[in-house]
């Protein structure tokens, strides 16, 4: 289990050559690459939302082309974690992989952008900023990374919750151990608030609340409550301190033998699963509430909002470097001012 305080660099590891050449080779000499079904993954299991999205952009191919091309998922992580298959993706391993922007952020700066601390004042002020070119210059971004950007997908906001009491303050943050996505922007985030940061992955997150390797994490309803990290850290307290959305990639090596035609299939069937998966996701923050709600455990507001953000401000300085990532900024804000 990673506990260091600092989010590991990209890099290709020779674990993760092996586990590309597993992936790739593997799945092959299964015959699961055979004709023009895309293999994509999930961090998430079967029926959330973002999985149940990749699936519609997949009946929608298939639909299209009478079963020439199509999506099988494996859901559930079971390929490892975000940051490892997206190594594999970039070597061609695999083909669609849906993501959260965390993982991105280590491979091309502008992906931390999105993910700033209260940046976005709604789920509302998100999906309209980055529907604009904002978003798509966002995922443009990610061409010379070896990775198409196809679309972003929601993910909410993200909240903290811990094993040891509710966060009302800042200070009530001081001294707890909290689990981030593998992210040097989470890792400053959380010390800005003077809480320990131990970067690991979502697959290990309930292991460690139980044995007391960490106090806490922070994530969105449907992820504290389908990953059961409610049944060991009690406390939810609603900061809100980050609404960055998911993303779905595409390899390029793979995007690259697809012809003009087919190319214009995927982008128009991601794009379609957007609105598909918003649908879906309202409803499963509102059902993970209610569930969690009854389960007990002990939900609080925050009063001061501010106080979170002013202690978490300084973090945007150091992400915002260049005029291209100052203008990016600057239009989010503006689309949330216009939202009133
Ligand atoms: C979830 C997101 C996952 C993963 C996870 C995390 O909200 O859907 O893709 O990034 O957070 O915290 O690792």
């Amino acid at each position: 289990m990673r506990t260091s305080a600092t989010a590991e660099k990209p890099g290709i590891s020779r674990r993760n050559v092996l586990l590309a050449g597993a992936a790739a080779g593997g799945l092959s000499a299964c015959g699961m690459r055979a004709g023009r079904e895309f293999l994509s993954t999930d961090t998430h299991p079967r029926g959330y939302p973002t999985v149940a999205a990749v699936e519609e952009m997949g009946r929608l191919l298939e639909q299209r082309t009478d079963g020439r091309l199509g999506i099988k998922i494996y859901a559930g992580g079971q390929l490892g974690s975000e940051q490892d298959t997206l190594e594999i993706t970039v070597f061609g391993g695999l083909d669609l992989n849906r993501v959260n922007l965390a993982p991105l952020n280590s491979i091309e700066p502008l992906t931390t952008l999105p993910a700033l601390p209260f940046l976005f004042r709604s789920n509302e002020h998100m999906r309209r900023a980055l529907d604009s070119d904002i978003g798509e210059e966002i995922l443009a971004s990610l061409e010379p990374h070896g990775l198409i950007g196809l679309c972003f997908y929601d993910s909410g906001d993200r909240n903290f919750y811990n094993t040891r009491r509710p966060i009302r303050t800042p200070a009530d943050m001081r001294g707890l151990k909290i689990r981030v996505p593998n992210s040097d922007l989470y890792v400053s985030m959380i010390r800005a608030l003077g809480a320990d940061a131990t970067p690991m992955s979502i697959a290990e997150v309930y292991q460690a609340l139980v044995q007391g390797v960490i106090d806490g994490a922070e994530n969105n309803w449907p992820s504290y409550e389908s990953g059961r990290h409610f049944e060991a850290a009690r406390y939810y307290s609603l900061t809100r301190h980050v609404i960055a959305p998911e993303v779905l990639v595409m390899s390029k090596s793979r995007w690259d033998k697809l012809d003009e035609a087919d190319r214009a299939l995927v982008r128009a069937a991601a794009k379609e699963s957007v609105p598909y998966m918003r649908g879906l996701w309202d409803q499963r923050v509102a059902d993970a509430r209610t569930r969690l709600l009854a389960s007990g455990i002990e939900v609080n507001e925050i009063e001061d909002t501010a106080a979170f953000a002013e202690a978490m401000r300084p973090v945007w300085d150091r992400y915002i470097m260049t005029d291209q990532a100052r203008r990016i900024v600057d239009a989010i804000v503006a689309a949330g001012e216009a939202e009133g």
